[in-house]
C-alpha cells in the first residue's frame, strides 16, 4: 500500500501531457520527463486513479512536508478554539476541513486556473498548540508562521478560532511591513478587552492595529452585522480608516463591482485575506462558533475570493469552523472549496 501511495503520491514534471496522461502515462517515463523541466510541481492524486476515501487525509490529497522549505504556498492547521466566545469546537476545523477536501480536483474550472502548474504546494500540517494556555499558543502561532514566510512560502490557514490571525499577522508584518487586509466576516474582531482579556476571538485586529500590523487605509471588513451594545459598532473601524461594507449593503447583489474597488484600495501592497466563516449565513454555514443571521451567500464569498485576483496576496486564512455543530460536513466543504479558491488567486498563477 505504502509504495501505491508514494507512486500517487509522486511529484510530476511540469508537463501538460503528463498531467493529461495521469498516473498510467507517467509511470512510464517520468524520470526522463522529469530531466526535461526545468521545474516540478506536486500534483494531488486523480481520484480517477486513487479512490477519494484512501491515502492519508491532508488538504486537497496533497503530499505532507514538515516545513515550507522549497514551497511557494502551505496549507497549515491552527487547531484552536481556546478563544472562543459561545460556541467551541474550532479546533476540530484543519481536520474536518482536511476530511471534506478529499472532493478537491487539481483545477478552477470556472476561472481556469491551475494551481498546480504555478505552484509548488504541500499540506505542512499542524501548528502544536497550547490547548491549555491562549497566550502561550499565540507565541507557538508566531514562530511557526515566522518560519513559513521566512522560506518565502504563502499560508494558507485552516482556524481554529480567529484569535488566530494576530500572531499569523504579527510574523507576516514581521517579512512584509504593514499589511492590507480583506477581511471578510460577521463581525469585527476589534473588541477591545472581554472579560478582562486581551486575547481572544474578538479582539484580533485592535491587537493589530495597536502593534501596526495593518496598513490602516488599506483594511477593508466586509459582511458585519449583528446586534451590538452600541448604536455606532463600527465606528472605532472606520474613525482608524477601515472601509466598512457591512452584510445589509451587500444583500440581493453581486459584490463583484465591490471587488474591482477593494483591488483600488489595496494597490500594489502586501495584502492578507482572512475569511471567518461566519460571514456566510449560518443556513450555509451552521458549523460555527457565533453565527449570525442573514449573511452573504456562497456566490459572494466566490466573488469576493476571486476579486483578490491580481492583489499582492501575502497570506491567507479561513477560521472559524466548528465540525460539532454541523454534522453534515458541509460548513467544512464550502470551507475546503473556499481555501481552494484563495490559492487559485495567489500571485504568479496560471490560467487557462
Ligand atoms: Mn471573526
Amino acid at each position: 500500500m505504502f509504495a501505491l501511495l508514494r507512486h500517487a503520491y509522486k511529484k510530476r514534471p511540469r508537463c501538460s501531457a503528463a498531467l493529461r496522461g495521469e498516473t498510467r502515462a507517467v509511470t512510464v517515463n517520468s524520470e526522463a520527463l522529469r530531466r526535461l523541466s526545468t521545474k516540478s510541481f506536486n500534483v494531488p492524486p486523480s481520484a480517477e486513479f486513487l479512490a477519494r476515501v484512501s491515502g492519508i487525509c491532508t488538504m486537497g490529497k496533497l503530499p505532507f512536508q514538515d516545513s515550507a522549505e522549497g514551497l511557494d504556498a502551505a496549507f497549515v492547521g491552527v487547531p484552536i478554539d481556546t478563544g472562543t466566545s459561545n460556541r467551541p469546537g474550532a479546533r476540530f476545523g484543519p481536520r474536518q476541513i482536511r476530511a471534506e477536501s478529499a472532493m478537491l480536483r487539481r483545477y478552477n474550472g470556472s476561472t481556469k486556473a491551475a494551481p498546480y502548474e504555478a505552484l509548488m504546494v504541500a499540506d505542512i500540517g499542524d501548528v502544536n498548540v497550547n490547548v491549555y494556555d491562549l497566550k502561550d499558543t499565540c507565541k507557538r502561532i508566531r514562530e511557526a508562521f515566522s518560519k513559513i514566510v521566512a522560506a518565502g512560502c504563502i499560508p494558507l490557514t485552516m482556524g481554529g478560532d480567529h484569535t488566530i490571525a494576530y500572531p499569523i499577522l504579527q510574523a507576516v508584518a514581521e517579512k512584509h511591513g504593514p499589511v492590507g487586509l480583506v477581511h471578510v466576516d460577521a463581525h469585527a474582531d476589534t473588541s477591545d478587552v472581554v472579560l478582562g482579556e486581551k486575547i481572544g476571538h474578538g479582539t484580533p485586529f485592535r491587537r493589530c492595529v495597536e502593534e501596526g500590523l495593518l496598513d490602516c487605509k488599506r483594511v477593508v471588513q466586509i459582511g458585519l452585522r449583528g446586534t451590538s451594545y452600541t448604536p455606532d459598532a463600527y465606528k472605532w473601524n472606520r474613525e482608524r480608516g477601515f472601509r466598512v461594507v457591512e452584510a445589509d449593503n451587500c444583500w440581493h447583489k453581486s459584490l463583484t463591482p465591490l471587488m474591482a474597488e477593494v483591488r483600488q484600495q489595496m494597490g500594489e501592497g502586501p495584502v492578507y485575506l482572512s475569511f471567518d466563516i461566519d460571514a456566510l449565513d449560518p443556513a450555509f454555514a451552521p458549523g460555527t462558533g457565533t453565527p449570525e443571521i442573514a449573511g452573504l451567500t456562497p456566490i459572494q464569498g466566490l466573488e469576493i475570493i476571486r476579486g483578490c485576483r491580481g492583489l499582492n496576496l501575502v497570506g491567507c486564512d479561513l477560521v472559524e469552523v466548528s465540525p460539532p455543530y454541523d454534522t453534515t460536513g458541509n460548513t467544512a466543504l464550502l470551507a475546503a472549496n473556499l481555501l481552494f479558491e484563495m490559492m487559485c488567486v495567489l500571485p504568479k498563477m496560471k490560467y487557462y
